[in-house]
C-alpha cells in the first residue's frame, strides 16, 4: 500500500462541492468511517486507486461489472458506437436489440421499457400497479431497497441503513403512510398486512435475493407465498432485480426460484456499467404506458445508444455456462471464507446465489434485517479496513452485498482467501 494522501486531498476538495463529497450516500465509508479510497481505473477484477494502490473487486460497481471493469467486448462496442454520435432521443436499431436480447433471455418480460437508473425503474412499475389496480398502497420490506423514490424510503436498506436514517426526512407524511413493511421471509406478517389492508394495497415490491441489508436469501416458502398473496388481494408483485437481474440466474428469479412476478425491474448487469435500468413484464400490465395507455413515464436519455452498446454487450457475453463458471467460483470463495472464519472461530454466516454473494459476522443465519442488525458490525468495520490494507475492496457497509466477475479466476480466489485470513487475523486482534 503506498498511503492514500491523493484520495484524502481529492476528498477534502469534493466535500467543498458534494454534500458528504460524494455523488451516492454509500460511497462516503460512513457504515466503516474513515475516508473514502478514490477511483483511478479498473482492469478485470483489479481496482487501482489515485495512490496506486491495487485491490481485488468485490463490490465491481455495487453490481454492473459482471465481466469485470473494462472488458474488452464492451470497450469494443462502445468505440464503434460512440463513432456515430452519443445520442438521439430517437428511436434506434441499438435499444431494440437489446430489448430483444433481454426478452429472449428473461420471456416474463413480455414488454419492457428502458430507463437510466434502477429508481426510474421500480418508481415506474409501482405507478403502472397503483393505475392498473386504482390502489395506492405498496408493501415493501423492511431492509429491501428500492432506490429513493419517495414511496421506497420508508425502513429502506443499503445507503439509509447504513447511515442510520430510519426513513427519510422530504418524504410526505401521507406517501410514506401507504406504504406498508413487513419483516423479509415473515409469511404470516405478509398475510396480516394484506389482510388488514387488502383493498388498499396497488403492488408487493421485494427483492427476490436481498442484497440491500447485506446478503439474505428466501426462504423456499417466501417467495411462492408472496405470489399466493398478491392474488387473493389482486395486488401487482414485483421482483426488482436490479440487483439479482442475470447474478441469481441466467433468467432471473422465475428461474431460480419458480415463482413468476407480474412486473420485474432490472438495471445494474444490462447496463455494462452505463446507466440502464428497465421495467417490464406482463403485457396487459405494460401496454398502459404512454404513449401506448394514459400511464406517463418519460426519460431524455432512455435507451442512450451507448449504454444499449454496452449492455449488449454484457448480456451477450454472459452465457448460461460462463454465468455457472462465475457461480461456482462464487462457490469457491464463500466456502473458502467459511472455513476461515471457522478455524480462526469467529462467529460467521455466508452466502451466494450465483455470482453475488455476502457475509456477516454472526453465528446463526440472517433471514431478516433485524438479524442483519444483529451482527457484529464492529468488527465488520476492522475488517474491512485490514482487507482494504492488503488489497481487498468490499462495499464500505455490512447492509451490501458482494459480486464476482467473469475476471475473479481461480489464482484471484486463492490470493483473496489468504488476504481475507490475514485481514480477519488482524481484525480479530
Ligand atoms: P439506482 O437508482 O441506484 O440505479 O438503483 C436503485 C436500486 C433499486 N433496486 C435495488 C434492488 C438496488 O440494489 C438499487 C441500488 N443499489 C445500490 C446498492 N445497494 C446502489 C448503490 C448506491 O446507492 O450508490
Amino acid at each position: 500500500m503506498s498511503g492514500h494522501s491523493r484520495s484524502a486531498e481529492l476528498m477534502r476538495r469534493s466535500r467543498e462541492i458534494f454534500p458528504g463529497g460524494v455523488n451516492s450516500p454509500v460511497r462516503a465509508f460512513g457504515g466503516v468511517g474513515g475516508t473514502p479510497i478514490v477511483a483511478e481505473r479498473g482492469e478485470g477484477c483489479r481496482l487501482f486507486d489515485v495512490d496506486g494502490n491495487e485491490y481485488i473487486d468485490f463490490v465491481l460497481s455495487w453490481g454492473p461489472l459482471v465481466l469485470g471493469h473494462a472488458p474488452p467486448a464492451v470497450l469494443d462496442a462502445l468505440d464503434e458506437a460512440m463513432q456515430r454520435g452519443t445520442s438521439f432521443g430517437m428511436p434506434t436499431a441499438l435499444e431494440l436489440r437489446l430489448g430483444e436480447l433481454i426478452r429472449e433471455r428473461m420471456p416474463h418480460m413480455e414488454r419492457l421499457r428502458f430507463v437510466s437508473s434502477g429508481t426510474e425503474a421500480t418508481m415506474s412499475a409501482v405507478r403502472v400497479a397503483r393505475a392498473h389496480t386504482g390502489r395506492d398502497g405498496i408493501l415493501k420490506f423492511d431492509g429491501c431497497y428500492h432506490g429513493h423514490g419517495d414511496s421506497f424510503l420508508v425502513k429502506a436498506g443499503s445507503g439509509v441503513a447504513t447511515l442510520g436514517l430510519p426513513n427519510s426526512p422530504g418524504v410526505p407524511a401521507a406517501l410514506a403512510e401507504l406504504t406498508y413493511v413487513a419483516p423479509y421471509n415473515d409469511v404470516p406478517a405478509v398475510e396480516r398486512l394484506v389482510a388488514e389492508q387488502r383493498d388498499r394495497i396497488a403492488a408487493i415490491i421485494v427483492e427476490p435475493v436481498v442484497g440491500n441489508a447485506g446478503f439474505i436469501p428466501p426462504d423456499p416458502a417466501f417467495l411462492p407465498a408472496l405470489r399466493r398473496v398478491a392474488d387473493a388481494a389482486g395486488a401487482v408483485l414485483i421482483f426488482d432485480e436490479v440487483m439479482t437481474g442475470f447474478r441469481i440466474a441466467p433468467a432471473g428469479a422465475p428461474e431460480r426460484f419458480g415463482v413468476h412476478p407480474d412486473l420485474t425491474t432490472l438495471g445494474k448487469v444490462i447496463g455494462g456499467g452505463l446507466p440502464v435500468a428497465a421495467y417490464g413484464g406482463r403485457a396487459d400490465l405494460m401496454d398502459a404506458v404512454a404513449p401506448a395507455g394514459p400511464v406517463y413515464q418519460a426519460g431524455t436519455l432512455s435507451g442512450n445508444p451507448l449504454a444499449m452498446a454496452a449492455g449488449y454487450a454484457t448480456i451477450s457475453m454472459l452465457t448460461r455456462d460462463l454465468h455457472d463458471r462465475i457461480a461456482a467460483r462464487t462457490a469457491t470463495l464463500v466456502q473458502g471464507f467459511r472455513e476461515i472464519a471457522a478455524r480462526r472461530g469467529v462467529p460467521f454466516t455466508a452466502d451466494h446465489a450465483g455470482s453475488m454473494w455476502g457475509f456477516f459476522f454472526r453465528a446463526e443465519p440472517v433471514r431478516n434485517f433485524a438479524d442483519a442488525r444483529g451482527s457484529d458490525s464492529a468488527l465488520f468495520k476492522r475488517f474491512f479496513h485490514e482487507a482494504l490494507a492488503r488489497g481487498l475492496y468490499f462495499a464500505p457497509s455490512p447492509f451490501e452485498a458482494a459480486f464476482m466477475s467473469a475476471a475473479h479466476g481461480d489464482q484471484d480466489v486463492g490470493l483473496a482467501l489468504e488476504r481475507i485470513d490475514a485481514a480477519l487475523g488482524a481484525a480479530r486482534g
